[in-house]
Formats: structure tokens, sequence, C-alpha cells
């Protein structure tokens, strides 16, 4: 018997993956949680039925939301992420050597310790002295925190339960004020082709909390449309400005200094999305 699991990314459109195993679903205090094994992608989360992360394409997005924000930032000591559970941004910060501090906030303690028994390959960071991890509400985390990190990254969910607050401009005031005079915003800001209106109204915000606002893409096979983006809101440094021949090389997949400056030349549509 072959068994198949579907997540519908929008009414019309599903990505439907073959089942190898399903390791772990519980019902958390937050959300619905399944770890399964695909024939195509590898271990994959899932959470209240859609995609978080698989370990064979994981790779893009935690490079991504990472390293554009860290070598944009001269000197980055002191990082925030707020989501990310699972592990993957973290593990990729701690790539950076100037970093002294990470701090993951999490809401659901079910995450990571899920994805701490399942996915080590991806949350093996998180026992690192250098990472901390809080399990708590990252928008009272980060209302409590002035002044404190050099980049601060959002690793959320798509913009429904638990994570609405995490996509208001009230969130990136306080997200401005939890920065350093010269800190880095990221987050991660879902499909250009499904979710323009989202994006547009994320980049007017995070443009009228910091002085630049640039947008970014990648492409992410399991996530909807397989094209994504991430919205940057930076105090000081202009991405674009970055002199990439600085850039060390790093062990990655989908990151280079190339990449740096590339993911932020837009098609057309997306374009228009950001004026
Ligand atoms: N967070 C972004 C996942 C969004 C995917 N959306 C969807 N499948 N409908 C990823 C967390 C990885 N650390």
């Amino acid at each position: 018997m072959e068994l198949w699991y579907t997540e519908y990314q929008t009414p019309n459109v599903g990505i439907t993956c073959k089942t190898v195993q399903t390791l772990h679903t519980e019902r958390t205090k937050y959300q619905e949680l399944a770890l399964i094994e695909t024939a195509q992608f590898g271990k994959m989360l899932v959470l209240d039925g859609t995609v978080q992360t698989t370990t064979k394409d994981e790779f893009v997005y935690h490079e991504m939301i990472t390293h554009i924000p860290l070598f944009t930032h001269k000197n980055p000591k002191s990082v925030l992420v707020i989501g990310g559970g699972d592990g993957g941004s973290i593990r990729e910060i701690l790539k950076h050597p100037s970093v002294e501090k990470a701090v993951l906030v999490e809401i659901d303690e079910q995450v990571v310790d899920v994805c701490k028994k399942y996915l080590p390959e991806i949350s093996c960071a998180l026992s690192s002295p250098r990472a901390q991890v809080v399990i708590g509400d990252g928008i009272k985390y980060v209302a409590e925190h002035k002044n404190e990190f050099d980049i601060l990254l959002v690793d959320s969910t798509d913009p429904v339960g638990p994570a609405v607050g995490l996509f208001q401009r009230s969130f990136y005031k306080a997200v401005h004020n939890a920065l350093k005079e010269d800190g880095i915003f990221v987050a991660q800001t879902e499909s250009p082709f499904f979710q323009g209106d989202l994006i547009k109204s994320v980049y007017k915000d995070v443009s009228s909390v910091f002085s630049i606002a640039r947008l970014y893409t990648c492409a992410i096979p399991t996530y909807p449309s397989g094209f994504w983006s991430f919205t940057m809101g930076s105090k000081k440094y202009d991405p674009l400005k970055t002199d990439t021949s600085k850039i060390p090389e790093l062990d990655t997949k989908y990151y280079s200094s190339e990449i740096h400056k590339a993911s932020f030349a837009l098609p057309k549509f997306a374009r228009d999305l950001v004026g």
C-alpha cells in the first residue's frame, strides 16, 4: 500500500509526497505536529498541515534567512531568532565565528523536542554553548528587550494562528527597539506568486519603521510555488553595498557571495509588489 501526504497550499493547488513512514504525530498546546519520512525530500516537519522543513531542501531556507543579514552586518555578535524551533537557523548562525550568543525563542516546546529527537542534522546546534533556547512568546520577548541584538530573525510559520502577530507593524517597531543602532531584521515573507498582498503590506510597514527595506528571494521546492521571499529591515547597512570580496568561503550549499547580491534582483512582478 502506498501512502501519500498532501499540503493544500491554496484552495486550488497542493503538493503531494509519497511517504515512507510516519515517525511522529501529536496535537500540541499550539498546533498539529507531524514528522514524516517522504521518498523525495527525506524527513519532513509538518505543522498544522503545512510543510515547515525537509532534510533535502532545508539548507536553502536556513542559509538564506541567516547568511544574507549576517554578512550584511559587519560584526554580528548577538542574534535573536523568533520561531525556528527546528534549530536550522541557529546551526547556520553559529557558522559565524563573530557570533557570541544566538537566542532562540520558540513558543511550542514540542517542536524543539521532536526536532531534537528526529532531526538531529537540523537541530544539532541547539545544544551549543553559544545557543540559548527560550520557550515562550516571541512577541513578548522582543517587547522586553531593548538595544540588545545585532540581528533579529523571524523564522515563523505562515501568517495564521500563533504567527499572525509577527506580521504586524507594531511588532516591527518593537523589533526596531530590540536591535542595536546598526541592527538588521529579516522575516520569512511567503511566496511572491501566492501571497503578493502580504509581501506588499509587510514591505510597506518595514519601510515605515526602518531606514532601509529590501526584498530578496530564493527557490525552495517544498514551499508554496517553489519561490520564496524574505523581507529585510536595516538601520544602517545596505545588503546591496556589501563588499562581497570580503565574504569568506563558508560551508554552504545555496548561499554564496554571488547569491548575496543576486537574490535581491527581483522578477518584474515581484519588484512591482515593493514599488
Ligand atoms: N518556516 C516557514 C515555512 C512556511 C511554509 N509554508 C507552507 N508550507 N505553507 C520554516 C521554518 C523552518 N525553520
